[in-house]
């Protein structure tokens, strides 16, 4: 298991923060075998003295940052530097750790101060984070040089899993020529998603904390563990308070149950007058004059798994809401608070209340506006594209075991996350996915017990080899679409077919977690055809039809494939990306919009 605790790095008045966006220097390496920079060292040196640089803004994917084309399709590694002066408090105090954070890098990570090696990490949507204290003390009269190596080769044992293809024909491709190719439908963006920083905290710090809730009547229990490093013995001051800042519980022990009296609940959006009501809780923790203070926020609810039911506060919950991307212009998959914003302001006017973290885990800022905003979310790992049946190895699961660690890390306190998804649409009828799905399955309960567990299948019911150990079936389908072309009419027997079968086979609760239509914004035809927003809404309204049906028995919940129009690999079916989107790329609404918003507020009235 992970020894360090991964708390979102927040200011207190033991911890500094100082935030590394704005524009780095970077260059591609585009040696043969991608590896001039690390025979070269150029982590040794200022990155514009090994070669040429250009300016790359952090966050952001860099590939649709420039008009070259050859680096919008770049395999291999690209190298990042900037340089920042620290302050000097920060070398003089021998009591301060200095820590440098990535929020995630895709795909796989290093990193150099001043040319030695901190940072290695494997995964491309996950933080990582190593003390510097060390080494920015060497000599403290150097500027800090960070640098960061980032490489977006993916394989059969990363995830989501890849191959590249070496062309060997030299009558039809140049020497040494390979593509990446991929099984999953959304660009390979890369580069350095999210934000890079470097906190402080004192030497003895609080390392983790975790927090499970439950009530009775109107009791709250916040349970939580704090872990400390740094100290041999802790002494510790934990307070529990409400929004306007009272104390409602505290404690002076490390591991420990607060109780709160007159709890308020934390509530879905839409199904309570105060949705997203969070508590802080305020850990202290010192040893003589040094204190360490951190302030998680905490949401105090429950969720149950019924054969028919979820339930949020033991109250039963429909997801009405929608699969997202982190995906936009220019910055393709770099966190950007204008475009985060302006999304809650789209699912809020829609009346969504639920999204899945598809195909990837989001960054946690986002997690945070959920947890404010009430908005649930299935937390979905980056397991998506398992799909040859080498991704099955051994290497594979161990990596996929890991990755779970890293995001129930993450993620386990936010009371907005209400289920982990572990994978989407893998082959699963595949003979090797029973034993993989099982392992993988437990492994994500034993880490993290209080949530249902399930991922997203589009197999075949009798042959899903994974089903039988998941807790809520996430179903997709597309009829109509990859399916019987043009054939609306047959989406009602289709659908119910869908929900008989598996619900027969498995008395569990279902959510439909895709369906949709592709719609060019724009264009319009009646009777409608495919790729028209007018067939987007004729398919939508059919599955509507048919969820209405079977909401009242055991579907929980249905999520539009796609919030919004999303790039993609270029390829046969997609014209500049998916256009499922029931906005456009550009966050305008096409038509399915409206009707999806009269169906989410109408479902929110009635649903409570
Ligand atoms: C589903 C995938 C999703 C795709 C979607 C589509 O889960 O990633 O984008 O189909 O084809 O199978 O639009």
């Amino acid at each position: 298991l992970l020894d360090n605790g991964m708390l979102f790095p927040r200011e207190s008045s033991s911890r500094e923060l100082k935030e590394l966006n704005g524009l780095w220097s970077f260059r591609a390496d585009r040696s043969p075998n991608r590896k001039q920079g690390f025979e070269r060292a150029w982590y040794k040196q200022r990155l514009a003295e090994t070669g040429p640089v250009i300016e790359m803004p952090v966050p952001a994917s860099y590939n649709d940052i420039t008009q070259d084309a050859t680096l919008r399709n770049f395999i291999g590694w690209v190298w990042y530097e900037r340089e920042v002066v620290l302050p000097a408090r920060w070398l003089a105090d021998e009591t301060t750790r200095v820590v440098l954070r990535v929020g995630s890098a895709h795909y796989y990570a290093m990193g150099w101060v001043n040319g030695v090696k901190v940072l290695e990490h494997n995964g491309g949507h996950l933080p990582f984070e190593a003390e510097i204290s060390r080494i920015i003390r060497k000599d403290p009269t150097m500027p800090c040089r960070i640098t960061i190596a980032v490489n977006n080769t993916l394989s059969l044992e990363t995830l989501p899993p890849g191959i590249i293809k070496y062309m060997d024909d030299r009558t039809q491709y140049p020497d040494g020529y390979f593509v990446q190719s991929i099984f999953f439908d959304f660009f390979n963006y890369a580069g350095i998603h999210r934000p890079v920083l470097l906190y402080t905290t004192p030497k003895a710090y609080v390392n983790d904390i975790t927090v499970v809730t439950d009530f009775l009547d109107d009791i709250g229990f916040v349970k939580y563990t704090i872990s400390v490093k740094g100290a041999v013995t802790a002494n510790m001051k934990v307070s529990l308070m409400d929004k306007s800042g009272k104390s409602v519980a505290c404690s002076n022990e490390q591991t420990g149950v607060l109780k709160v009296a007159n709890v308020q609940l934390w509530w879905p959006y839409l199904m309570h007058d105060n949705p997203g009501y969070l508590y802080s809780l305020e850990v202290r923790q010192y040893r003589a004059t040094h204190e360490d203070v951190y302030t998680l926020p905490v949401g105090i609810r429950t969720v149950k798994v019924t054969s028919t039911q979820f339930l949020i506060n033991n109250k039963p919950f429909y997801f009405h809401g929608v699969n997202k991307h982190e995906d936009s212009d220019i910055r393709g998959k770099g966190l950007d608070w204008p475009l985060v914003v302006k999304d809650f302001n789209l699912l809020k006017w829609l009346g969504a209340n639920s999204f899945r973290t598809s195909h990837y885990p989001y960054a946690e800022e986002i997690l945070q506006m959920c947890d404010r905003h009430g908005i649930v979310v299935i937390d979905e790992c980056p397991g998506v594209g398992i799909k040859d049946i080498r991704s099955f190895g051994n290497n594979s699961l161990g990596h996929h075991l890991d990755v779970m660690d890293e995001l129930v890390r993450r993620d386990k306190n936010h009371p907005s996350v209400v289920m982990w998804s572990v994978a989407n649409e893998p082959a699963a009828e595949m003979p090797p996915a029973e034993f993989y799905f099982k392992i993988l399955i437990r492994h994500t309960k034993g880490l993290d017990p209080t949530r249902p567990v399930t991922y997203i299948t589009a197999s075949n019911f009798a042959r899903d080899k994974g089903a039988p150990y998941v807790d809520v079936l996430c179903v997709n389908s597309y009829f109509s679409w990859y399916h019987d072309p043009g054939h609306t009419e047959v989406i009602p027997i289709q659908l119910n077919t869908q929900f008989e079968n598996w619900y027969g086979k498995y008395q569990k609760p279902i959510i439909q977690s895709e369906y949709g239509a592709d719609a060019v914004s724009g264009l319009h035809s009646d009777p409608p055809m495919m790729f028209t927003e007018e067939y987007q809404k004729v398919v939508l309204q059919n599955y509507h039809d048919v969820f209405d049906q079977k909401r009242k028995q055991y579907v929980v919940g249905e999520l539009i494939w796609n919030f919004a129009d999303f790039m993609t690999a270029q390829g046969l079916i997609r014209v500049v990306g998916n256009k499922k989107g029931i906005f456009t790329r550009q966050r305008q609404p096409k038509a399915a919009a409206f009707l999806l918003k009269d169906r989410y507020w109408r479902l929110a009235n009635e649903t409570g």
